[in-house]
């Protein structure tokens, strides 16, 4: 035994020295090769940290091919020109293609697709407004005919899965069934053949919102906001610091619509085994709640028929219900999670509640509603909708603050920004959810906006309309960067329905989105700031010092969208591109997207906050801008004020309305 050890003994040692030589070269090649992918390891350090308990019967299936919503133009003609024989089989052709002072401050191509056509009255009028259409087709498909039909191997139409950036880390663990088939390069090398997709500039906006999503994932992963200069999380935004990962909730939409499949699955999973407001005791704003979370697992409901979302968003909406409990039903701004203690916010006029905020949970919780079949949280904003349509209107217009308890509106200021701004926005969208059956809430538009039109909106000496804010009698020729929403909210209201105002709402909605891209181009860094002012000397330019300010917000983009999806002015696109430049120049760091302190200065001092509604709205409203009308069409989807997009009852598929149950919340 001994002999034989001391003759095996150096060659084993020989051997062994060999083998670590080789070994040792391996690593050090491997090393090199990855020394600038450290990040990208610690970013997917993370994500298996979180990911350790899951298995794969664990991650649902996310069937993309049938339900995403670019497909429900493929499965729509695949079921509908079933037997045209015109039809062909180029399917491969076919491209998926604070409101309140907050801080106190959406193809076909060829096969069986037509180009989109349209109606001048959205869903209505099969004229055109200006010659241009929607989509004239409002078709409604059962259920079974297009969602979870196969949930099968991609078929040859499938286009290979290209992603953007090479840095896009693998999924976190796979999910069974087919893979996401958004096919971008297969649309890159086929060229836009209808002239409506922008890919070039699309594809900018894609690689924007990978930029922002890596630094959050590296940074701030499961907290809610980024500070990108500081490279750590944001703790002081309306969440504060409990790990709620708003960023996570508020794009993970944006995601799934850019078909960037990775970041998608990673986020679900994080939701699905971290996202919770059980035991923590938050104090959360209502309204931010609701738009950004409730808002965010609905749209996520309708893409994806995963019932994840719908639990979630019940889940976070129960949380929320404690607020409503008031002699009015009008909810306080605020609720603690754990307590379900209630109240307002100690700066509203005579403890009230605020109209943008209690205004602005109609689609939300109508919606919900229908999902779960418990009719508990339509009866909570119906409520709302029932004091707002009784109570007495001065002049007509809705006074900012009203008191929960008495019913009675607090200081007389009325405003289309801050503090006003999405009631007047739910109610059009409500009327466009309802399938436009809830004649109240599109009655109830038309008489603010005629109002608003009449004491509010005026015209500057240079001919730039605005909207003003009112503070009893008296006009404050000042608008919010917030009101730039209402140059699509005019239009809108304009393009659904043929009455007397029509054309008054177009050219106001025109002239709104014109006077705000005024606001971006008067400044240097061509970024419009938080409120501008008109007076003889000036016109759309901020004076004070606190309004100089651009937090990254989505306003002027979104009705750069919608106006752009029902005139197809190029304009709107060039303005649009004129945006994505400048955010690229002075908003983008190395580690995500700051908002600047003063738009007025060439190089302006960085913000070190990316909002999330950054990843929320104003790329997605940028991405659809370059998109064709076919991406969430608007006879089809309606999009809440935080831009997460709910299909219309009787017009969409996705709807997936559920029978009527007894009540079962006990959080009321
Ligand atoms: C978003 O949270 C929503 O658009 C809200 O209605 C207003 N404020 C921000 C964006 O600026």
């Amino acid at each position: 035994m001994c002999p034989k050890t001391s003759k095996t003994t150096p060659l084993l040692l020989i051997g062994g020295i060999g083998f670590v030589i080789v070994l040792v070269g391996i690593t050090g090649i491997t090393l090199i090769n990855n020394i600038n992918l450290s990040n990208i390891i610690r970013l997917n350090e993370k994500v298996a940290s979180d990911s350790v308990s899951a298995s794969d019967n664990q991650i649902k299936e996310l069937n993309y091919v049938n339900n995403h919503p670019k497909n429900i133009y493929l499965k729509l003609n695949d079921t509908l020109h079933a037997d045209d024989d015109n039809s062909d089989d180029d399917d491969d052709d076919d491209v998926g293609n604070g409101h309140q002072g907050d801080e106190a401050a959406q193809e076909p191509g060829g096969g069986v697709m037509e180009p989109p056509k349209v109606s001048a009255v959205i869903g209505s009028d099969p004229k055109s407004y200006e010659g241009r259409n929607l989509k004239q087709n409002q078709t409604t498909v059962p259920a079974s005919s297009a969602v979870n039909s196969s949930a099968s191997a991609p078929s040859a139409a499938t286009p290979a899965v290209v992603f953007p950036s090479a840095a896009t880390p693998p999924p976190v663990a796979a999910a069974s069934g087919p893979v996401l088939p958004l096919g971008w390069g297969k649309d890159m090398s086929n060229a836009s053949s209808d002239g409506l997709i922008d890919y070039e500039k699309r594809a900018r906006v894609v690689q924007m919102m990978e930029h922002a999503w890596r630094n959050y994932k590296l940074y701030a992963w499961g907290k809610n906001e980024l500070r990108p200069l500081s490279q750590r999380p944001h703790s002081g935004s309306i969440f504060g610091s409990y790990d709620l990962g708003a960023t996570i909730v508020d794009g993970l939409d944006t995601l799934y619509i850019m078909g960037l499949e990775n970041e998608y699955r990673e986020g679900r999973d994080w939701i699905e085994r971290k996202f919770t407001l059980d035991n923590i005791s938050a104090e959360l704003s209502v309204f931010e709640t609701n738009i950004r979370f409730v808002g965010g697992m609905l749209t996520l409901y309708a893409f994806t028929g995963d019932p994840l979302y719908k639990e979630k968003a019940q889940h976070v909406a129960d949380k929320l219900l404690p607020a409503f409990q008031t002699p009015t039903g009008i909810p306080y701004a605020l609720v603690n999670t754990k307590s379900g203690v209630a109240k307002n916010y100690g700066w509203a006029s005579g403890g009230s509640s605020i109209l943008s905020e209690f205004g602005t949970l109609h689609l939300e919780f109508a919606y919900l509603s229908d999902i779960t079949g418990n009719p508990l949280y339509r009866e909570r904003v119906q409520t709302i909708r029932q004091v707002l349509k009784e109570i007495e209107k001065p002049k007509g217009l809705y006074p900012n603050f009203l008191n929960p308890k008495t019913g009675k509106w607090g200081q007389l200021h009325m405003s289309l920004g801050a503090l006003g701004d999405s009631y007047y926005e739910y109610l059009l969208k409500a009327w466009l959810q309802s399938g436009q059956t809830d004649e109240e809430a599109r009655e109830m538009y038309d008489e603010a906006m005629v109002a608003i039109m009449d004491k509010m909106v005026r015209t500057s000496p240079n001919g730039l309309t605005y909207v003003s804010d009112l503070k009893f009698d008296r006009l404050e020729h000042k608008m919010d960067h917030l009101a730039c929403f209402s140059g699509g909210l005019f239009a809108l209201g304009a393009a659904t329905r043929q009455n007397e105002h029509r054309d008054k709402y177009m050219e106001v909605g025109k002239g709104i989105t014109n006077t705000c891209h005024e606001s971006y181009i008067r400044a240097p860094t061509q970024l419009g700031p938080e409120a501008f002012r008109f007076s003889d000397a000036v016109e759309a330019r901020a004076l004070r010092s606190q309004e100089k300010y651009y937090i990254l917000r989505p306003e002027t983009f979104e009705s750069y969208f919608v106006l752009w999806r029902l005139t197809h002015d190029q304009k709107y696109r060039d303005w649009g591109w004129e945006a994505v430049l400048a955010l690229e120049k002075h908003c983008r760091t190395p580690h995500g997207y700051c908002g600047l302190r003063n738009v007025y200065q060439q190089e302006p001092q960085k913000d070190d906050v990316q909002q999330s509604f950054f990843l929320a709205e104003t790329l997605k409203y940028l991405y659809l801008l370059f998109s064709d009308d076919s991406v969430l069409p608007l006879d089809e989807w309606v999009f809440n004020t935080e831009a997460h997009p709910l299909p219309i009852k009787g017009a969409n598929q996705y709807y997936r309305q559920a029978p009527v149950t007894l009540p079962v919340s006990n959080a009321s």
